[in-house]
Formats: structure tokens, sequence, C-alpha cells
């Protein structure tokens, strides 16, 4: 049929069959449906849970060959790209989880303290099941593109001056004596949610990887993986539990130094958390696994930034970097031939000051619309 471009569809030329019958089911894409629908029957949702989503997760497994060459010694590294989630974060995975909870316990407003991402997630799937959000976030550490997102998906945004863990520590008491429910990582719901990262993971490389390196802030998500590996290892969908290796950034870094840090600091604002609230959690994984926790660097996690942009084309944010930065930092003891799987918690358009401060590359300006001048100034 001659499509006419030009005239408005009137409801007479729009088509009336439904979504189904158009071509979607003559190709081979199968629509998403979200992450609870996918993996109803491994998480603690039932007939009458509302599912409140926004066809969160399927996130791509993408091979790095630059970082795999890297390492050499027939290593393979691919990564998991959780930025590519609705609001831009692997905090989507829990929070269709969460909200859904709250929303069936008949919840009318949640809370939650926040370094950026987590609010950004609470407040659209909040919003989304006609609930307030309350976010309660560090004043002046929040990325840019996050404290937008809070903001324009109608949060109520309360920023404290303190950092994330006085702000934890608040919101946990106000979920005690207040009508809120919390949905920061201590509720055990955002785990279940975010443990299917760990089963896509699986179902995509057909076992678990041999190594899985993440970045570890509140330790809510290394947490998860691990019961997303257990669970589908129990029920014989893999064969083999990964080595857990939780990166820290060095300003940040309870796990290295074994106590609480009074005043966090790191450039990766996502992971500028000194005292995790799933601490025991994340410390049974380590043992369990044989993992590690390792601290990277803001140097560090900036290399890795960027050159997983400008070597991979791939743009996540500082905080995510810390899994390849730490990965580069102890790639001597990655067995040869392993399989590796990078965590990528958030996107690079979160953090737009940061690409721009701390980007090598600049814009060329003051250039005269005109073909020679322009053409001088690519270098012809
Ligand atoms: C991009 O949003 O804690 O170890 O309040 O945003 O599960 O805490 C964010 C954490 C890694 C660390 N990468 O995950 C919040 C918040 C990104 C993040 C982490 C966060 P956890």
């Amino acid at each position: 049929m001659k499509v006419d471009y030009l005239t408005p569809q009137t409801s007479q030329t729009k088509s009336t069959r439904p979504l189904e019958a158009q071509n979607l089911s003559s190709s081979n894409c199968q629509p998403w449906p979200g992450l609870i629908e996918t993996y109803r029957s491994y998480l603690p949702v039932n007939e009458t849970t509302p599912i409140i989503t926004l066809l969160e997760g399927n996130t791509p497994l993408i091979p790095v060959p630059y970082i795999s060459q890297q390492i050499g010694r027939g290593v393979k590294v691919l990564v998991k790209y959780d930025g590519l989630n609705p609001t831009g974060s692997f905090k989507d995975r829990g929070m269709t989880m969460a909200i859904s909870k709250a929303s069936e316990n008949g919840a009318k407003a949640v809370i939650c303290a926040s370094t950026g991402n987590t609010s950004a997630a609470a407040a659209a799937y909040a919003r989304r099941g006609n609930m307030r959000a309350f976010v309660i976030i560090p004043d002046g550490y929040v990325a840019l593109g996050k404290l937008a997102q809070a903001l324009l998906y109608g949060a109520e945004v309360i920023a404290v001056e303190g950092n994330f863990d006085d702000a934890l520590t608040i919101v946990r008491e106000m979920a005690e004596n207040y009508p809120v429910t919390l949905v920061n990582s201590i509720n055990p719901y955002r785990l279940e949610g975010q443990k299917t990262a760990a089963f896509e993971v699986v179902d995509v490389l057909g076992n678990a990887p041999d190594w899985l390196c993440i970045p570890v802030g509140n330790a809510g998500n290394i947490s998860a993986y691990w019961m997303g590996f257990c669970q589908y290892h129990t029920l014989g969908k893999c064969d083999r539990l990964p080595k857990m290796m939780g990166f820290q950034a060095a300003g940040a870094a309870p796990f290295i130094s074994g106590q609480p840090i009074p005043s966090p600091e790191t450039l990766a604002t996502a992971i500028r958390i000194g005292n995790p609230a799933n601490w025991d959690k994340a410390w049974g994984v380590k043992e369990a696994s044989l993992g590690e926790f390792n601290a990277v660097t803001d140097t560090e996690i900036l290399e890795a930034y960027r050159l997983l942009a400008s070597q991979e084309g791939i743009f996540c944010e500082p905080a995510s970097a810390a899994s390849v930065a730490g990965l580069l930092k102890v790639k001597d003891q990655v067995p040869s031939e392993a399989t590796v799987v990078c965590v990528l918690t958030g996107n690079g358009l979160k953090d737009p000051d940061c690409a721009i401060n701390h980007s090598n590359n600049q814009v060329k300006s003051g250039i005269k619309p005109e073909l020679s001048v322009v053409a001088k100034a690519m270098g012809f």
C-alpha cells in the first residue's frame, strides 16, 4: 500500500487493527513485557499485585573488544548496560517491584534517601502508581540529570545539608513514624527486582560468567546479583557461580578500610556512601563467592569512563565506570579464557557536567559558517 505522508491521517486511514495483528506478529519481534512479567515465577508477586511497570529490564550485554584486548590471554569482557533502563539506571529493576508491592499494600506515599538514581526511579514509578514520592538528597551532590528527572516526574525533593548516610538515617526513621513506605534497598522487594539482571546475564550467556565486576555503594546491587545467580544455579539454569568483584571509590571505600567512612568523597557521586546499608549481606557475598572488594581512585574511574566512551562507544556515568576501572586494575588476576561481565549501572547522560569537565576532547568554537573555514577547522 502506498502511504501518503502529506495528508494527516484520519480515523478512517489509520489502522484499526490491534498492534499484535500488525507487523509485529509477522516478525520475530516479541514485545518485552517488563521484568516482573518475564520473571514472574521467580518473584514475590501474585495475581492481585498491581504491576507498576515502564517495561524495564532486557538491557543489552555488550562485548567490549578493546577492553578485552587490554587484558589479553583470551579473556572475554562484556558490559551489562543497565543505563538503558527507562529512567537510565539499574534502580528501575528494584523500583518496579518495590512500587508494585507498595501499591498492593495500599501505600499512598514512598520515601527514599538517594545519591540521585534511586530518587529518579522512585519518582517515576511512584507517580505512575499514583503515589507521592518524597526524596531526600545530599544538597549539592546529586548529578544534574538525576535532579532534573526527580523534579520533572513530580517528586517532592528535599535537600539536606549532609551526605547520603545522614539522609538514609532520616528516611529510616520517617518510615517508622509516618505513613510512607521506604523504597531504599533495605526494602527487600528492591533486591528481588534487581536480581533479574543476573537472570538476564545467564539467559544470554547460557551460563554464569566467571567474574562479575560491579560498583558498590550501598551494596544492594551486588547482593541482588548474587541472589539471582544462586537462584538460577539452584534451578540448574547455570552450573557455576561467578566470583563477585565489588569496587568502591577510594574516597568512599568502607569495605576496604573495614569501617564506616564519616565523610566519603568521590567525583562518582552515585557511590559517595560511607556506611552501606547492606554491609553484612555484601560481605557474605564476597565470602561465599570467593570474591573481593577493591578501591579505585577517581583518576582510574575517569580513565575507564573516557575509555568506554571513546573506544567502545558506551557512555556510562562515572560510578558505573568503577566496575571497568576495577577490572583493569586487577586484570592480572583474571584467569585466562575467562568470561567477565562488568555492570554499567547508570547512563552517562545522568551527569553531563562530569563529561564536559573531564573529557580530553573539546569543541572547536568561533568558526565562521563558511565552507573553507569549516574545512580548515576539520584539518582539510
Ligand atoms: C550508577 O541512587 O545509592 O551498591 O541513592 O546510582 O546497590 O548502592 C545509587 C547507587 C552504582 C551503587 N552505580 O549501587 C542512590 C544510590 C550507580 C548508582 C550504585 C549506585 P548499590
